[in-house]
């Protein structure tokens, strides 16, 4: 085994991160799938050779791509999450009261397996409000007759089985699978690598053109490419901006236990884009 975890995003230029074993390796249908322990950042799952998540540092990621949403929403009760198969976002969802029933999409059953087996905090499995389907996503989106009130894409890089969930298509499949005040949030790269950029603006542009409102919004994650992570979060209903939604994260926040990253101040601020990003998406 190497002692090093490198994820390269441009020629020889990427991530290094200390490793102490590999403790999962397996190639499925769709991908390879890893889990290591590191020295610094607890267990880690990759696939494909790109960074999914590290115990240490996931809180960011799930409670920025969980609870903008959810906010955003006045009372969502039923949420579908596409992709998300360590549970990460599922954990965050259902940690509010309005929420009843969270179905997780994930096609490939052994990113459950090996979560629940060697990230055992991340997901919270044994919760009642959520029903776990091994099936593509991108086929299940298009058969929803029972229409839902968040959708979350939490899926993996635009490369692989991942590919179709930044085409407009599959947007297109998610607001006819909304309710008439659905929202929907989804994760978008890193707009420091410029491979991503093309899949960065389809995404943009596809939101954009289907629902009232969109946005994207910023967090910073360590062990993603460059370090700062893009995600969108687009509405039938109030936008994610508005000062209803604010007021509502205001008035909900201490209702969720174990929070790391995401409060209202965040919320608002991480709509606020520098310059060289705004670029992207022009
Ligand atoms: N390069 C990282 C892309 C993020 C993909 N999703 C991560 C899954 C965590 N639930």
């Amino acid at each position: 085994m190497p002692l090093q975890f490198n994820e390269y995003y441009n020629g020889r230029t990427g991530l290094a991160i200390g490793l102490k074993k590999l403790l999962f390796s397996k190639q499925t249908d769709y991908q390879l799938v890893e889990v290591y322990e590191t020295d610094t950042w607890g267990n880690l799952m990759a696939i494909d050779g790109m960074v999914m998540l590290s115990e240490m540092d996931e809180f960011v990621y799930h409670e920025m791509l969980s609870h903008v949403g959810v906010f955003t929403h006045p009372s969502p009760e039923r949420v579908l999450i596409i992709g998300g198969g360590d549970g990460g976002t599922a954990r965050e969802v259902m940690k509010h009261a309005s929420v009843k029933q969270v179905d997780m999409v994930e096609i490939d059953k052994t990113v459950v397996d090996a979560s629940k087996e060697f990230l055992p905090e991340v997901g919270d499995f044994q919760n009642p409000k959520l029903t776990v389907i091994h099936e593509d996503g991108i086929a299940y989106i298009k058969k929803v007759k029972d229409p839902y009130d968040l959708i979350i894409i939490d899926g993996s890089d635009p490369v692989g089985p991942a590919e179709g969930l930044f085409e407009k298509d599959f947007y297109h499949q998610c607001y006819q699978a909304l309710n008439s005040d659905g929202v929907l949030t989804t994760q978008t790269e890193s707009p420091w690598v410029e491979s991503y950029f093309p899949s960065i603006r389809k995404v943009y542009k596809a939101l954009d053109e289907l629902f009232d409102h969109s946005g994207m919004y910023l967090c910073y994650i360590p062990l993603y490419p460059g370090g700062m992570w893009s995600m969108m979060c687009a509405s039938k209903g109030e936008g994610p901006m508005e000062s209803s939604v604010l007021k509502r994260a205001e008035e909900g926040i201490n209702t969720l236990n174990d929070l790391k990253y995401y409060n209202p101040e965040i919320h608002q601020a991480a709509f606020a884009l520098p310059d060289f990003v705004k670029e992207i998406i022009k």
